[in-house]
């Protein structure tokens, strides 16, 4: 299964608009609450480097050195203060983040919208507010499943010492790994406190750190077209992973880059113009061009610091063969893989196959023809050619 990220946050931000932007999927998109209701789903990218830049001609699997490694993105109802209550589209929309390994929490940095997504006359919301929203619903959504016949679980998880693994059981799910739950009582200190004098406060905290090691979220300061530079900084000043986005103008420019007007690589801070336009085309993009050469639209820069920078991920390619590095085939570079940073050659021939993992005899770092053995930890932007018992079929 490939890394799934969700958008998640109040209703009208604008997740809707981000995810057609990131995916190109065909969704609605309008001004009001809960346009969405049943999740969409797409492929979208994390952008690199392509190493074929290093060879003397392209590798074809990347857009002029700029390679596109796949991820899932999910784009979830709207949610609403109480959502974990039920609440709104409550339990719709909590469900829809079981597998995300991290979430963007799309707000409306305007202010132009409540805290339940209706449009105000004038910007006056705080934004700030959509932020403490969608974590404090994801700690009690937590809290309410820990809580589920917790006097008779504590006792026996108080006799038998297996209090991880009872929390770990009632939270399977929810791609949390039992390491995570432990880390998250370590910190609060509750490993040596007997769980049935715990109480719902404990829960709460336990909760909260929970989500903070199993459910990162990042800040997605959206509508930054039609925000001023006060709430971004008052934004960027309080919470430390945030990038300034505009879904509206990314997906501008991916619908006329589609449509043949104009050459944009997502994630570049400018275009140009290939199409002779008619005059509202060419005001439109126009204007655009001077909002994209300010720092790009964030949605290409959002993915790629949630991936690499929350998650620390890193891109590694498998090859067959160490000197064209390509496959059997003949196709250089035929693949881009996300592991996790610290991932080792044997995590590699695993998540390459299943037997090429079981027999892994070793790798070979094909820049510096260096073996490497299994447990040795690979680097961003690796090509690693494995050697194995098994072939890959
Ligand atoms: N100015 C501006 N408007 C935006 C931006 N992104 C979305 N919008 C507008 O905000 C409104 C809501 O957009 P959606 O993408 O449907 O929002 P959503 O968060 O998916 O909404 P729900 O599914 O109802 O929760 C629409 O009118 C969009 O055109 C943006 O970056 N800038
Ligand atoms: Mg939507």
């Amino acid at each position: 299964m490939s890394l799934s990220i969700a958008l998640a946050g109040k209703p009208n931000t604008g997740k809707s608009t981000f995810f057609k932007a990131a995916t190109l999927v065909n969704v609605e998109i309008a001004n009001y609450p809960f346009t969405t209701i049943n999740a969409n789903r797409g492929t979208s990218y994390v952008r690199v480097p392509c190493p074929c830049t290093q060879l003397t001609t392209r590798c074809g699997h990347c857009m002029d050195g700029v390679r596109f490694v796949p991820i899932e993105l999910v784009d979830v109802a709207g949610l609403v203060p109480e959502a974990h209550k039920g609440r709104g589209l409550g339990n719709t929309f909590l469900d829809n983040l079981r597998q995300s390994e991290a979430i963007i929490n799309v707000i409306d940095a305007s202010g132009g919208t409540d805290i339940e997504g209706n449009v105000l006359g004038a910007p006056s919301h705080d934004p700030l507010e959509d932020v403490t929203l969608l974590e404090s619903e994801i700690s009690l959504w937590i809290t309410g499943i820990i809580e589920k016949n917790w006097q008779r679980l504590a006792k026996k998880a108080q006799l038998e010492h297996n209090i991880v693994q009872v929390i770990a059981t009632q939270l399977a799910g929810l791609n949390i790994e039992a390491r995570q739950i432990r880390n998250a009582m370590q910190k609060l200190g509750l490993l040596d406190i007997p769980p049935e004098s715990w109480g719902h406060e404990v829960i709460i905290n336990l909760s909260q750190q929970i989500r903070k090691v199993a459910k990162p979220i990042l800040i997605a300061a959206n509508k930054k077209d039609v925000t001023s530079f006060e709430n971004i900084s008052r934004i960027a000043g309080a919470y430390e992973d945030v990038v300034a986005t505009s879904g509206e103008a990314e997906l501008a420019l991916r619908l006329a880059q589609q449509k043949g007007l104009i050459a944009y690589v997502p994630g570049d801070t400018h275009f140009t113009i290939v199409k002779s336009l008619n005059q509202q085309q060419k005001t439109a993009l126009e204007r655009l061009q001077k909002f994209v050469s300010e720092g790009g639209t964030g949605v290409q820069k959002c993915l790629n610091v949630t991936v690499f920078d929350v998650l620390r991920y890193i891109v590694v390619y498998p090859v067959e063969d160490e000197h064209r590095w390509s496959d059997k085939q003949g196709r250089v570079l035929p693949d881009a893989l996300l592991i996790r940073e610290g991932g080792t050659a044997k995590d590699l021939a695993f998540k390459v196959h299943t037997d090429i993992g079981r027999g892994f005899l070793y790798a070979l770092d094909v820049r510096t023809k260096k073996r490497l053995g299994e447990h040795h930890e690979l680097k961003n932007g690796d090509i690693i050619k494995i050697v194995s018992t098994s072939r890959a079929k």
